[in-house]
C-alpha cells in the first residue's frame, strides 16, 4: 500500500468501521475528478407520487421537500420491498430504516462490549421500546483528535457567517446547488438574512458552520452546518445540534463527500461533549422517527399556475380558482399582532408549555425563544392573541365592579419566509412562500387562528402557505383548502434509540 492509501485510510477511521471507512475514502479519492458525475444527483432523484384531487395537486414544493435534503435514491423505505444498503449510513449509530430495530452487522460488532444500551451480545437491542443512545458517550480524549482529510485539491474552511462577504459565498453555493424539485424547476432560496438569522441561534459554534474549499481557487465547494438546540425526544431531554444545509456543489456530486462532511461535523460536535442530533430529509435513510408530509395553501393562484406549481384542472377556470382561494383583506380577530419583545417571556411561557404534549419537540430557553420567534423583516413573522384580563367582586379592589388588570397572550401564530428560484420562467423568477412554525390556540379555534395566519402571510406578499401535518396541523388543513404535497419528510434522531411515533407527535420545525 502506498503511503497516500495509508494516510488516507486513516482519515476515515470515524466510528471502529475501517472496512466501510475505507470504502467511502477509496471511492471518493478515485472519483473526484473534475467535471466527472456532474449533475447526477437529480436524476436520481424519486419520481413523486401524485396524491392530492386538489387543484395544487402539482405541489411542486412537495417534491422539493421529499428530497429536501436529499439527492440520493432513497432507501426502500420498508414495506415488503428489500432495505437497500447504505455504504455508510449503515456504518452509524442509527436504527434500521425497517423500524424492526435491527442493526447492522456492521454495527452490532461496533457496538460489541460497549455496555450500555445493549444486550450484551454487542447488537443494539431489538425492543423498540427502550430509549437511550446507541453508542455511550465519549471523553473528548477517547475521540478522533485531527480533521478527516480532504482529497488533494480541496480543504476544510469554518465559514465566518457574520462576515458579509463569507455569507454571500454560502448564499451563492445554497443558491446554486441546493434543494431543487425533481423535474429543476425550483431551486430554495434562503436569503442572507434567513441564514443568518438559521446559523446564529445562542450559543452557536462557528466552527459547526464547516465548508469545503477548493484548494486552488479558495471557491466554496460543499457545506454542513449544526446549530445547539435543547431537544426533548419522549421523556429524555438532551443538548443536541440541528444538523442543516448539507450541500456539495453540483461538480463534485456522488463522489462520497457528503458522509466526510457528515463525520467531521460528527467529530466536531462530540467534542463539545454532544452525542445526538435531529435532522430532516427527504429520503429514507435508516433510523427515522417519524414521517411528516407537507400540504400547500394556495394565496396567488395565478401566479402558481403561470409557474408550473399548480395546474388548472380542466373543469376549473382561472376566476374560479381565485375565487376558491380568495381571502379577506384583512384578520378575522382584532386582537391579534406581531410579538414584540415585551411579549416574549409571556409568549415563550406559551409555547414550551405547549409543546410539552409533543413526543419530539425543541425546548427553547426565553433567549432562544427571542431568536427563533421575535418578527424579522423577510424572515419570519410571529403575531399574539391577547385577551384582556379582568378581575371581579373583591379581587377587583373596594366597590366590588369589573376591573381591567391588563392583558394576557392566550395565542401564538408564526412562519418563516422561505423563497425559492423559479428556473427559466420567463414571468417570473422567486416563489415567495410562507412556512408554518409554532401555533398555539388556546382561546379561539385553530383553524380561525390559522386563517388568519394565511391572510398574513399573503399581505406580505407570499405566493403559497406551507405546512407539514405535525403538531395539530390537521386540525386546520382541510378546512383551509391546503392541497396535501406529494413527499413525505423523515425525521432522524441521530445516535439515539426510542419508538418511532405519528406525524401529530412531532413538535420540531426544523428550517
Ligand atoms: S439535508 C439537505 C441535503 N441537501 C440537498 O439535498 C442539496 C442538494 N444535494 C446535495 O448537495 C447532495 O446531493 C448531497 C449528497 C450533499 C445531499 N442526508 O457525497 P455522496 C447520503 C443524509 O456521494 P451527493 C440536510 O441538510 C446517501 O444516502 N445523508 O452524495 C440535513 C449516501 O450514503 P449511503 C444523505 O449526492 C443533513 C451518501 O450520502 C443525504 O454528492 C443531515 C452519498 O454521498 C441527506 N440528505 O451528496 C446529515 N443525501 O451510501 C446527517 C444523501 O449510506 C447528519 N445522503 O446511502 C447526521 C448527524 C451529524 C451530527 C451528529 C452529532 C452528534
Amino acid at each position: 500500500m502506498s503511503k497516500k492509501e495509508d494516510e488516507h485510510s486513516d482519515d476515515v477511521d470515524v466510528d471502529g468501521d475501517d472496512e466501510a471507512d475505507k470504502q467511502d475514502a477509496l471511492e471518493m479519492l478515485t472519483s473526484i475528478l473534475p467535471n466527472q458525475g456532474a449533475l447526477q444527483d437529480q436524476s436520481q432523484s424519486q419520481q413523486p407520487r401524485q396524491v392530492s384531487a386538489s387543484p395544487d395537486a402539482a405541489a411542486k414544493i412537495g417534491q422539493m421537500i421529499q428530497q429536501l435534503k436529499m439527492a440520493e435514491p432513497a432507501a426502500a423505505g420498508g414495506g415488503d420491498r428489500e432495505r437497500k444498503q447504505h455504504a455508510f449510513w449503515d456504518t452509524q449509530p442509527m436504527l434500521n430504516s425497517d423500524g424492526n430495530g435491527e442493526k447492522s452487522k456492521k454495527n452490532k460488532s461496533k457496538n460489541h462490549g460497549d455496555g450500555g444500551n445493549n444486550n450484551g451480545d454487542g447488537a443494539i437491542p431489538d425492543d423498540t421500546s427502550r430509549h437511550g443512545p446507541i453508542i455511550p458517550d465519549k471523553d473528548s480524549s477517547e475521540l478522533r483528535q485531527e480533521p478527516y482529510n480532504m482529497p488533494k485539491g480541496f480543504e476544510w474552511s469554518e465559514v465566518d457567517i457574520a462576515d458579509p462577504s463569507q455569507l454571500a459565498e454560502v448564499y451563492d453555493l445554497l443558491y446554486q446547488n441546493y434543494v431543487e424539485d425533481d423535474e429543476c424547476m425550483f431551486r430554495f432560496d434562503y436569503s442572507p438574512e434567513f441564514l443568518t438569522w438559521a446559523l446564529t441561534p445562542p450559543g452557536y459554534v462557528k466552527g459547526f458552520h464547516l465548508g469545503v474549499r477548493s484548494s486552488k481557487s479558495s471557491r466554496l465547494m460543499a457545506f454542513i452546518t449544526a446549530v445547539p438546540a435543547t431537544v426533548r425526544v419522549h421523556d429524555d431531554t438532551k443538548e443536541m445540534v440541528e444538523v442543516n444545509y448539507l450541500c456539495v456543489h453540483k461538480r463534485l456530486r456522488s463522489k462520497r463527500l457528503a458522509p466526510v462532511l457528515i463525520k467531521e461535523i460528527t467529530r466536531r460536535v462530540n467534542h463539545t461533549g454532544v452525542f445526538q442530533a435531529v435532522y430532516t430529509a427527504g429520503v429514507v435513510l435508516p433510523g427515522h422517527v417519524a414521517s411528516c408530509r407537507y400540504h400547500h395553501r394556495t394565496l396567488d393562484a395565478r401566479k402558481l399556475v403561470e409557474i408550473g406549481f399548480t395546474r388548472l384542472h380542466p373543469r376549473m377556470t382561472m376566476a374560479r380558482m381565485q375565487k376558491l382561494y380568495k381571502l379577506p383583506g384583512t384578520t378575522s380577530l382584532a386582537t391579534l399582532r406581531p410579538m414584540t419583545t415585551e411579549d416574549v417571556p409571556a409568549a415563550h411561557a406559551l409555547v414550551v408549555k405547549y409543546l410539552e404534549r409533543f413526543k419530539l419537540s425543541v425546548v427553547f430557553n426565553e433567549e432562544e425563544f427571542a431568536h427563533w420567534l421575535l418578527p424579522r423583516k423577510g424572515v419570519v413573522s410571529s403575531f399574539v392573541n391577547v385577551t384582556r384580563k379582568s378581575r371581579t367582586g373583591a379581587a377587583a379592589g373596594e366597590g366590588g365592579g369589573v376591573e381591567d388588570d391588563g392583558e394576557e397572550i392566550t395565542d401564538f401564530c408564526s412562519y418563516y419566509h422561505l423563497h425559492s428560484s423559479v428556473l427559466g420562467n420567463p414571468k417570473h423568477a422567486t416563489l415567495h412562500a410562507a412556512y408554518s412554525f409554532y401555533n398555539v390556540a388556546n382561546t379561539v379555534d385553530l383553524a380561525e387562528l390559522m386563517r388568519d395566519c394565511l391572510i398574513l402571510a399573503k399581505n406580505e406578499g407570499h405566493d403559497v402557505f406551507n405546512a407539514l401535518n405535525l403538531m395539530e396541523n390537521e386540525k386546520f388543513l382541510t378546512d383551509l383548502k391546503f392541497g396535501v404535497g406529494d413527499g413525505n419528510l423523515q425525521y432522524y434522531v441521530y445516535n439515539w434509540l426510542c419508538p418511532t411515533m405519528e406525524h401529530g407527535d412531532v413538535g420540531l420545525v426544523l428550517l
